[in-house]
C-alpha cells in the first residue's frame, strides 16, 4: 500500500507490519502497528459497540408487548446478547488504548456513529421478528467476513458474537414464515414489516463500493475481507429465496436473477441512508435521550463500583 507515513514510522515497519498481514497472522494488543491501522479499528469497532448498544432499543420496546412467555423469554434473552456484545467490542476497543469513557462520550454527545438500521421504528410485533431475520442476517453476513479479520480481539469476538447473532436469525426467520402462513391480519402484518425492514436492511451494509472511503485501507490491512457491496450481494441471495419461499414480496419492482443466478436489486435511496445518519431523518433524537437516560440513570451503580473498588473490596480473596 502506497501511502505518506507519519514522522515517526518507517518503511520497513511497514513492510513488516504488511508481510504478517500477507501471512494471514494475527496482529495483537502489544503488537507494533500503523497509527492509522489503530485509528481505522478504533473507529469501526467502537461504531460496532455502539450500534449493539443503541440496537437493543427498538426490540427492547416489544419486551413488555411479546404476545406469547416463549416469544418474551426469547426476546428478553435476544436483547440481552446485544448487551453482552457490545461489552466484547468495548473491551476489544480498549486493547487499542480507546477509553470506555471517551467512547461513551462519543456516543452519548452524538458525535460517533452508530449503524442506520437502529434509527428505524418498531410499529408492530412483526418488526421484531423481521428485524431478527433482516438485521440479523445482514449483520451475520457483515460479522462472518469480519470474523476473519487481521486484528485478532475483534475477530475473536465476531466469533462469538456470530454464533449468537445465527440464533437471533433463526428465531426471526421462524417468527415470520409463521405469520406468513397464519391468518389474513398476520400475513399482511409480516408484509408490512417486510416492506418496511428491505430497504434499511440493505443500506446498513455501507455504500457501494466506489462511494465507501475506508474500503481501500481496510482491505489492505486485512480488516475488511469482502467489501459492502460483495457482502451485500451474499445477503441478497440468501434471503430472496427464501422470503420468496415464505410466500412475501419484495419490494423492489427491478428485483431479478442475473445470468449466474444473483439476485440483482433496483436503485437504493442513498439520500434517506445519509439523511438517517445524520440524524435528518428518523429517530436519531430518540435514540441518543434513551441512551443518555440510561447513562444518567446508572451513575449511582458507576459511584458504588468505584466506591467499592476505593476500599479494595473488590479484590479476591487468598
Ligand atoms: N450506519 O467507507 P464506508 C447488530 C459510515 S449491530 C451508519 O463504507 P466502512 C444488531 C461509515 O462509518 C451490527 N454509518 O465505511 C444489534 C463511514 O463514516 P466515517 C452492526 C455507516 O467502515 C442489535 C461512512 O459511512 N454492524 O447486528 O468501510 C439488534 C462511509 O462508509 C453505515 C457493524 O457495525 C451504516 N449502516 O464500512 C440486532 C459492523 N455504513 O466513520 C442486530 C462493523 C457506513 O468514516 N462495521 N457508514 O465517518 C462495518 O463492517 C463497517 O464499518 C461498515 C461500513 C460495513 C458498516
Amino acid at each position: 500500500m502506497s501511502q505518506t507515513l507519519p514522522p515517526n514510522e518507517t518503511a520497513e515497519q511497514h513492510a513488516a507490519f504488511n508481510a504478517r498481514i500477507a501471512r494471514g497472522e494475527k496482529i495483537e494488543p502489544g503488537d507494533w502497528m500503523p497509527a492509522e491501522y489503530r485509528r481505522q479499528l478504533i473507529r469501526m469497532i467502537s461504531q460496532h459497540a455502539h450500534s449493539e448498544v443503541v440496537g437493543m432499543l427498538p426490540e427492547g420496546e416489544w419486551i413488555t408487548r411479546a404476545p406469547t412467555l416463549k416469544r418474551k423469554t426469547i426476546l428478553i434473552a435476544k436483547v440481552q446478547d446485544e448487551a453482552g456484545h457490545g461489552q466484547y467490542l468495548y473491551h476489544a476497543a480498549e486493547t487499542l488504548g480507546a477509553t470506555r469513557e471517551e467512547m461513551l462520550d462519543a456516543l452519548l454527545s452524538g458525535k460517533a456513529k452508530y449503524s442506520s438500521i437502529f434509527n428505524y421504528p418498531t410499529y408492530t410485533w412483526a418488526d421484531v421478528g423481521m428485524i431478527g431475520w433482516l438485521v440479523d442476517g445482514a449483520a451475520i453476513k457483515n460479522q462472518t467476513m469480519l470474523a476473519g479479520c487481521s486484528y485478532g480481539p475483534y475477530s475473536r469476538a465476531m466469533v462469538r458474537i456470530c454464533s449468537e447473532e445465527t440464533f437471533h436469525h433463526k428465531q426471526g426467520k421462524e417468527m415470520i414464515v409463521a405469520y406468513a402462513q397464519g391468518t389474513p391480519e398476520q400475513r399482511q402484518m409480516a408484509q408490512d414489516a417486510l416492506n418496511r425492514w428491505w430497504w434499511p436492511s440493505m443500506m446498513m451494509l455501507g455504500p457501494h463500493d466506489a462511494d465507501s472511503p475506508n474500503s481501500g485501507a481496510l482491505s489492505g490491512w486485512g480488516i475488511k475481507l469482502k467489501s459492502n457491496d460483495e457482502v451485500r450481494q451474499e445477503f441478497i441471495n440468501e434471503h430472496v429465496p427464501e422470503l420468496l419461499e415464505a410466500g412475501l414480496t419484495i419490494p423492489d419492482p427491478d428485483l431479478h436473477q442475473d445470468e449466474q443466478g444473483n439476485w440483482k436489486h433496483g436503485p437504493i435511496n442513498w439520500d434517506e441512508f445519509w439523511a438517517v445518519i445524520k440524524g435528518q431523518q428518523g429517530l436519531n433524537k430518540e435514540r441518543l435521550g434513551a441512551r443518555q437516560h440510561a447513562h444518567e440513570d446508572g451513575a449511582w451503580v458507576r459511584e458504588a463500583m468505584q466506591a467499592y473498588a476505593a476500599r479494595g473490596l473488590g479484590q479476591a480473596a487468598d
